[in-house]
């Protein structure tokens, strides 16, 4: 016997029921966060320029050769499609500048103009999604050793700056077409593999830099900056110029918002206990999810522990208004369209798995000291059908059920990217 996805739903409604928790109200929450998608997965991080077609430098790497490699943004753009076809819920696209409508005539990275997202923006408004925007400083030979903009050379530096200057203005075009906000993140490269001496000078320019990039105010609903640390890179292990505690500061002292990749700690740090740290300084967090195995590999994300435990910290902090959630993985391994929903799907059911939770009975468990009747609550909420309920919400938003995902994304493998020759 088959049972539908609806009278699944309900029998799990009335389980969920007995612990106080309204299966309705959480599948609304879950439907009007808006996830923001990070495109670069769907192309390996290699972007629509002349200049530079592969990703290069900066401690990111891809790895895998998987067949159907989009050959142009029109090819890039029917695979985003399917995938959105396949994540329930509100959808953003996170852009690189890299990105852009460039139509194989970029003539610099400081030469970038809203001419090239128009095309981007008409996209977005058909599918009536959001889009975020990332400058893109890597993969590209005009730098001092890899720096950008906390480079000594006034040429090298400024040439960033210009870059980055140009990206803020395109992001108040987008956000004022969208009408909804386009994120900027701002992450650079910028390190060394060894000993470093210069570490404060290097900073002080990076400082420099930002100063002069965030001179412009714009105003807030079209376009907000955030700025994005990292530990260390792939030959950039010694020294990493945007650190953690650089942007941070940064960040509070300019009332701009700061970006917590999850692949960018020591490995036992976490960013689940970040979140409530900075929360009451920052003007807000950009997450950015992703799986790193042994470094910042930037697997697929998939639903563990950790995972669980940031989304349940955001949904405790009442902070999804605070909170902006994205993805930033890349794994060229796997099929790219599967590897985008699987990802995205993911991280919107550990958010569900969040929402199905009896916060208020666990704080009261916390604030009596009955420790044990926290843990065994928590414990008891992994066996709880929260499947059901994921797979009702994404029938009732039209796309597959968990069990419909490997055949949806086979087709799309043997109908289209099988049929794309390199
Ligand atoms: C790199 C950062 C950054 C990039 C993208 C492509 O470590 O995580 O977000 O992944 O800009
Ligand atoms: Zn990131």
């Amino acid at each position: 016997m088959s049972w539908s996805a609806e009278s699944l739903y309900r029998i799990a409604k009335e389980k969920y029921l007995e612990y106080g928790i309204d299966t309705d109200s959480a599948i609304n929450t879950l439907k009007n966060v808006a996830i923001s998608i990070n495109c670069w997965q769907g192309d390996d991080v290699s972007g629509f320029e002349k200049e530079a077609s592969s990703l290069g430098g900066g401690g990111i790497l891809v790895t895998g050769n998987f067949p159907g490699k989009p050959r142009n943004i029109d090819e890039f753009r029917s695979d985003a499609e399917k995938a959105f076809s396949l994540i329930p819920g509100k959808k953003k696209f996170a852009l690189e500048a890299m990105h852009g409508d460039y139509k194989g005539r970029l003539e610099g990275r400081d030469k970038i103009e809203i001419k090239h997202f128009t095309s981007w923006v008409q996209w977005a408004k058909s599918l009536n999604i959001g889009i975020d925007y990332n400058p893109t400083f890597f993969s590209h030979d005009f730098t001092e050793d890899g720096r950008t903009l906390s480079a000594l050379n006034e040429k090298i530096r400024k040439y960033w700056v210009e870059h980055a200057v140009r990206s803020r203005e395109i992001c108040n075009y987008i956000g004022s077409q969208l009408k909804q906000v386009c994120f900027n993140n701002i992450w650079i490269p910028d390190g060394s593999k060894d000993i470093t001496v210069n570490r404060l000078k290097y900073r002080l320019q990076l400082l420099k830099s930002l100063d002069e990039i965030f001179a412009k105010k714009y105003p807030e609903e079209n376009m907000q900056d955030s700025l994005e640390p990292k530990l260390f890179g792939i030959g950039v292990e010694s020294y990493t110029v945007g650190s953690a505690e650089f942007y941070l500061c940064y960040a509070v002292k300019n009332g701009i918002q700061i970006t917590l990749d999850t692949g960018h700690l020591h490995p036992t740090e976490v960013v689940s206990d970040k979140i409530s740290a900075v929360l009451p300084y920052v003007k807000g967090i950009q997450l950015h999810v992703t799986r790193g195995i042994r470094w910042d590999s930037d697997h697929v994300p998939i639903i563990a522990e950790e995972l669980v435990a940031i989304m349940q910290e955001i949904v405790r902090a009442n902070a999804l208004n605070k909170v902006f959630i994205g993805t930033d993985y890349f794994d060229a391994s796997i099929n790219r369209v599967g590897a985008w929903a699987l990802g995205a799907r993911s991280v919107l059911k550990a958010l569900l798995i969040a929402l199905l939770e009896p916060t208020e009975k666990l704080r009261e468990y916390e604030e009596e000291g009955n420790y044990f009747a926290r843990l065994a609550l928590l414990e008891n909420l992994k066996s709880m059908p929260w499947g059901d309920v994921w797979d009702y919400f994404c029938e009732s938003n039209n796309t597959p059920k968990e069990k419909e995902l490997i055949n949806q994304v086979m087709s799309y493998e043997n109908n289209v990217l099988r049929k794309r020759s390199s």
